[in-house]
């Protein structure tokens, strides 16, 4: 059996999970899932229930996507995304997926957290992207002048804070943030790893991730 990957489409974590998956050419057989129904066989794997979950071909198990990012890239890591400082950059992720993560979901749910405004919970959210443009005017990229394990571990989250409120964030004042963004979001590598699959039941055949031009 090769290495099988239990993935959502829109999930930040699963993208960034596929995005190094598909740099370092690491195949697997992908599973899309939904959320609100779970396969059992994932359950079995990873009793928490989140996706990204890659399974590997020895029946090793790996359900944080971080550590499925570092998985693929400890094989081959064609771009240099784990060059660099290290702790810095594990650091910087560290506060997206704790501090931003939860200001973006309320801020994206606002009308669950009925104890402040969605402005309220995007202004906080907001210290974090200070922080991202903050050092992409010194840089093209979080950590330098070639993409990193940050900008690629964190881009699919201020992707979705940008999907908010589309309108407020055009005008907002991140001028390098945007265009990194953008970037990102016009790159060949994002829209192959954004290719919409059919949701995987038992006995469907098995879908190979990346795609072979
Ligand atoms: N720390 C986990 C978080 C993954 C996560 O929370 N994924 C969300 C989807 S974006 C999930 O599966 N949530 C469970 C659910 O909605 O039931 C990771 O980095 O892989």
């Amino acid at each position: 059996m090769p290495n099988t990957l239990y993935s959502f489409r829109r999930c930040p974590y699963a993208i960034r999970a596929r995005l190094a998956l598909t740099v370092s050419s690491q195949s697997v057989f992908l599973r899309e899932i939904l959320l609100k129904n779970k396969p059992a066989e994932m359950l079995a794997l990873s009793s928490k229930g989140t996706v990204p979950v890659l399974q590997l071909s020895d029946g090793t198990v790996v359900d944080e996507s971080l550590d499925i990012m570092v998985w693929a890239l400890a094989r081959r890591d064609p771009d240099g995304w784990l060059q660099g400082n290290l702790t810095e950059m594990l650091n910087l992720i560290d506060e997206n997926d704790v501090e931003f993560k939860d200001w973006l979901d309320k801020y994206k749910y606002a009308d669950r957290f009925p104890e402040h405004s969605a402005h309220y919970y995007r202004e906080h959210a907001e210290d974090f992207l200070m922080q991202l443009e903050n050092r992409l005017s010194n840089s093209p990229y979080l950590f330098g002048q070639q993409i990193s394990l940050a900008d690629m571990a964190i881009l699919p989250f201020i992707r979705q804070f940008a999907g908010v409120d589309k309108d407020w964030f055009e005008q907002s004042a991140y001028p390098f943030l945007k265009v990194w963004l953008a970037d990102f979001i016009n790159s060949p590598l994002f829209t192959s790893v954004m290719k919409k699959y059919p949701i995987w039941l038992e006995s469907e055949q098995q879908t190979s991730f990346p795609e072979m031009p």
